[in-house]
């Protein structure tokens, strides 16, 4: 298939990657395209940048919005009907259930997957525990915003979209006090100084996925799956599988207040998990260690165990207000 579709010059056959065209993504994407190019010289690895429906309405609150894939359809398209070969995701914004025909060929080794705060210069030095009443707290996260109003009820949460640039500029315009970002996504673009406090999982647990990138392409495409496999890093996609399944067992998308935190060890898998209310009134906790070669098992437990805390009726509730989301 590939041969045929690609056959260009003498030998040279072309594998085209489909990404959105965000900065973000494409800083991950030309990453991708490196790696694949170093390991597969043979190969002419070109990008293919588009727009998906997340990107075209920047104006509306994520979580409004509650449609599947939003960041991924277009892209999924693309390789369905043979523009593409793969697409490059941030692992957490790509659904847990694939599109019939699609599979998750790689998993990238994770950045730190924790959230991090951006304090506005007027507070430098401090740490959230050090603002006063009333600040400003700028996210778009239902899941930090659950999180962060359980551990900090007086403070003023507001939505902030945008891409990075944008965030970085409305806090040094002074609408915000700080705003809460992916440590991950502030290293990938080169804003890590701009960090000023690393949230803890005890503060906050990261989304699904976090700090990972997920390599996405077509199951009936045995030359680029193997390609690909020079990028999955297993110690990252054990985490990863397993943290995903949990988040499919719940049905909770990418924009249900969900944390996890993960660590793989000799063999063996760690996880701590929690269900948040959008109020931060409640928030469901549940761990699990269990053997890593069967990470969807362990994932499947552990949101076993969050069930059997109450995580179900917040989890109908979060349903009623925002949709199942993606
Ligand atoms: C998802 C969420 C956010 C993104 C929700 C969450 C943040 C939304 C927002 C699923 N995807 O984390 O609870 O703040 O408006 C996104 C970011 C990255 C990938 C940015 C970020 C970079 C980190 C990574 C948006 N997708 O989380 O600050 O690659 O994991």
């Amino acid at each position: 298939m590939l041969s045929k579709l690609c056959e260009r010059g003498d030998s040279v056959r072309s594998v085209i990657i489909g990404t959105r065209d965000s900065e973000l993504a494409l800083v991950q994407t030309h990453w991708v395209q490196q790696e694949l190019q170093q390991a597969h010289p043979d190969y002419a690895i070109e990008v293919l940048q588009m727009k998906t429906q997340g990107d075209k309405i920047l104006d509306v609150a994520l979580a409004k919005i509650g449609d599947k894939g939003l960041f991924t359809k277009e892209l999924e398209a693309a390789m369905l009907t043979g523009r593409t070969h793969l697409a490059v995701h941030s692992l957490k914004d790509l659904p847990t259930t694939l599109p019939e025909g699609l599979v998750l060929a790689a998993i990238t080794e994770r950045e730190d997957p924790a959230d991090a705060v951006v304090m506005h210069g007027r507070w430098d030095g401090r740490t959230l525990d050090e603002l006063p009443e009333g600040s400003v707290i700028g996210t778009s996260s239902l899941r930090r915003l659950a999180q962060l109003r359980s551990r900090y009820p007086g403070f003023d949460f507001q939505d902030i979209r945008g891409n990075l640039n944008t965030r970085l500029k409305k806090l040094d315009d002074g609408k915000y006090d700080a705003i809460v970002l992916a440590v991950a996504g502030l290293r990938r673009l080169g804003w890590h100084e701009r960090i000023t406090q690393v949230l803890s999982p005890e503060i906050s647990l990261h989304a699904v996925g976090q700090g990972a990138l997920g390599i996405e392409c077509r199951a009936d495409d045995p030359d680029i799956l193997q390609l690909v496999g020079v990028l999955n890093h297993l110690p990252t996609a054990l985490r990863c599988r397993a943290e995903r399944a949990m988040l499919r067992s719940l049905e909770g998308g990418c924009q249900v207040p969900i944390g996890v935190n993960s660590c793989f060890d000799d063999d063996t898998l760690y996880l701590q998990a929690v269900v948040a209310s959008l109020d931060g009134k409640h928030l469901i906790r549940a761990e699990h260690t269990g053997p890593a070669r069967e990470p969807e098992a362990a994932g499947v437990t552990l949101a076993g165990k969050l069930r059997a805390n109450g995580a179900q009726a917040v989890l109908d509730q979060i349903f009623q207000t925002v949709g199942r989301g993606s």
